[in-house]
């Protein structure tokens, strides 16, 4: 019996190795990409880490009671490459194997289905320094790690993701330079590194197939569906270039097997050159997921070049500023500007709605896959009662609309098998640390990480139930 008939509809949230679990050094672990930007670089300007982070490596058990408690019945979380392999290949960590073992065993022991990422950021440090992503050599790395994780973990985990939003990834290590290895509009290894992690997954999942495990594996994408500013001339033109930029080298290998198209003509268009892989029709071909991830915040709202030099945009202060989020690249394309939508407090547009029109889109473009809602949410500032309550009504509004939508499309014919809320308790966020949660459980970093549920918590709970009801 498979997963999806047994539990009808997988309700669930998500977190991710860096970002919770802590214990950077316990045991042999080995130093990611993120220990070494946080713990060295002046770039990190809040001064935080991801040290002990929601210390989930010790606090897992209750975690996972939570989930049980509040209905969920599935849970997506990361493994930590430096963990199972402290250098990123070569020697394997039995301690970190066992981490894993303890987290999914105790998941089955709870009911929740445990929903894995490969990568979800956290690049082993040695790795970095062999040039990361761009390495050509780091597909077959990733694929080494993988299928020791297939080995180690295969015969329990039915629910499998290579890699958590390439694109999103690529643009903040690459163009936006937040992410270590903090490269500015480099467009170039911006474009590079999407096409060397698409092959990776391609091979990953290949691997998968040829082992033949009892399961599916997909990509996880951030939604990057591009919405045109009516007052656009070139409309056709721009929605081509913009999909291209955050969808496409994504959406066709992942669901489609193949690369776009018309990259040759975006590589005209964009100028860059890509490093390729001599059989990469067959890889792509091979490497096809079974699903689509699907992390799902907000649109891509795009119009023509207005004028003035390549730029990002990009908040990572959340200071409430209304100003502007995305890109200018000259002469192409820019982001625009919708005064009548909601933000947060980091500019990002709060629009339920794209929930649905991203859903429609891909079911109608890209042959009706099978798609799991890999992540939402909603970070804010937040304060607790003093019994460390959070009455969070702005996240229930909005958690709200956004199932509303998902539904909908749903109820037209969109195959989505699963909904994990982003995040299960609070953890650090990338680049705003702790103050930015998204958490249905609160944690109190000061105070031994003590869980406190939010009042989304149970009004999720109750969501959860009433769907079984019906
Ligand atoms: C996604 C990531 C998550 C998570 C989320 C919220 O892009 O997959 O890891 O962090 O966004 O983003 P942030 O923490 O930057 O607000």
């Amino acid at each position: 019996e498979d997963i999806f008939s047994k539990k009808q509809f997988l309700w669930g949230s998500a977190t991710a190795a860096y970002q919770c679990e802590g214990a950077w050094d316990e045991e042999d672990k080995g130093i990611s990409e993120w220990d070494y930007f946080n713990h060295h670089s002046p770039l990190n300007i809040n001064q935080e880490d991801g040290d002990s982070a929601s210390d989930f490596y010790h606090h897992y058990k209750k975690d996972i009671d939570m989930m049980a408690e509040g209905k969920q019945n599935t849970y997506r979380f990361s493994i930590a490459w430096s963990r199972i392999l402290p250098k990123g290949y070569g020697e394997i960590s039995q301690a970190g194997i066992d981490f894993y073992n303890r987290v999914i065993d105790y998941c089955l022991e709870k009911d929740i289905e445990p929903n894995v990422t490969l990568f979800h950021y956290d690049l082993p440090l040695e790795l970095a320094k062999e040039g990361g992503w761009l390495n050509s050599k780091i597909t077959d790395y990733f694929n080494e790690y993988a299928k020791i994780c297939f080995e180690n973990f295969g015969d329990r985990v039915k629910l499998w993701a290579t890699i958590n939003e390439p694109r999103y990834y690529a643009y903040c290590t690459n163009i936006v330079g937040n992410y270590p290895p903090n490269r500015k509009l480099d467009f170039q290894s911006y474009f590079q590194s999407q096409y060397n992690l698409m092959l990776a997954s391609a091979k990953a999942i290949h691997t998968f197939k040829e082992m033949k495990i009892d399961g599916v594996i997909g990509i996880v994408h951030d939604n990057g569906s591009v919405e045109i500013d009516p007052a656009t001339k070139e409309s056709e033109n721009i929605f081509e270039i913009a999909d291209f930029f955050y969808n496409r080298l994504i959406l066709c290998p992942a669901l489609l097997g193949e690369l776009p198209p018309e990259l040759e003509k975006m590589i005209g268009i964009f100028g860059f050159t890509l490093l390729r892989a001599e059989n990469e029709t067959e890889l792509f071909r091979l490497g096809k997921g079974d699903y689509l991830g699907l992390n799902l915040y907000n649109r891509q709202y795009v119009t023509d070049w207005q004028e003035g030099k390549t730029e990002v945009f990009h908040n990572n202060k959340g200071s409430g500023s209304n100003n502007k989020e995305g890109i200018r690249v000259e002469n192409i394309f820019e982001s625009s500007f919708d005064e009548t939508v909601r933000r947060n407090k980091w500019g990002r547009e709060v629009n339920p709605r794209v929930m649905y029109t991203a859903l429609k889109e891909i079911k109608n473009r890209y042959e009706n896959p099978m798609i799991m809602i890999t992540e939402n949410g909603h970070g804010c500032y937040e304060e607790p009662d003093e019994t460390g309550y959070v009455v969070d009504d702005e996240r229930i509004e909005i958690f709200e609309q956004f199932l509303f939508y998902m539904r909908k499309a749903m109820d037209e014919g969109v195959n989505v098998k699963g909904y994990y809320h982003w995040s299960t308790m609070d953890i650090y966020s990338w680049i705003n640390g702790y103050r930015k949660r998204y958490g249905l459980v609160r944690v109190d970093f000061e105070n031994d990480f003590t869980r406190t549920p939010k009042k989304s918590y149970f009004w999720y709970r109750d969501y959860i139930i009433n769907y079984f009801a019906e």
